[in-house]
């Protein structure tokens, strides 16, 4: 069996943006409040895939090279925690019909391909903090980051000398 690849589809945030929402963390979530994501790591992702092989993560690169799919805009405008699983969120307040569209593609794709896919429903969301078990203060709902999203990427969590790193393998275009 070849070897497994822990890998996910998700939709990565331009740089201005990233740099804005570290900071804005910075100053709105005490330290004590959970382990930040480093920068480079925030990301919305569309579809996890889990460990899998070299045959069945070409066939998914295939099948997501056919998607043919309007760009969009998207707005970060809520925030949330999930205490159980430990995250502190940044998502939309309402999800562009472009996003639901092409999480939905993906994940049909991934399951039909034997990657499970959660039965809890889809929920866009850039994670923000983790280690967050413990009650959380949320900032009042007056911030907001709008992006376009013109393409989306298959990335590889890399863990090494005890740091997660997202390692992007491919990316596709949306259609203007
Ligand atoms: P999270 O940020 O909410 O933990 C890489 O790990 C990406 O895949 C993260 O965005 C992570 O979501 C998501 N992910 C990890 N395990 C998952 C699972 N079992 N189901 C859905 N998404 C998962």
């Amino acid at each position: 069996m070849s070897e497994q690849k822990r890998l996910f589809f998700a939709i990565t945030l331009p740089e201005e943006s990233r740099q804005s929402i570290i900071q804005w963390r910075a100053d709105t979530f005490p330290a004590e409040a959970g382990r930040p994501v480093a920068a480079a790591n925030l990301h919305l992702t569309l579809a996890f895939l889990g460990d899998i092989g070299e045959e069945k993560t070409q066939a998914l690169m295939q099948q997501a090279g056919r998607i043919r799919q309007q760009a969009f805009s998207l707005t970060l405008d809520d925030a949330g925690h999930w205490p159980r699983s430990g995250v502190v969120w940044l998502g939309p307040k309402q999800s562009p019909r472009g996003l639901l569209q092409l999480a939905e593609l993906l994940r049909s794709q991934a399951a039909r391909s034997g990657c499970s896919q959660s039965p809890l429903p889809y929920h866009p969301h850039v994670t923000l903090l983790r280690n967050a078990t413990h009650p959380v203060s949320l900032p009042p709902r007056n911030f907001s980051w709008s992006l376009r999203v013109e393409r989306f990427a298959l990335f590889q969590s890399v863990f090494a000398q005890g740091r997660t790193r997202y390692q992007q393998l491919a990316d596709w275009a949306l259609t203007q």
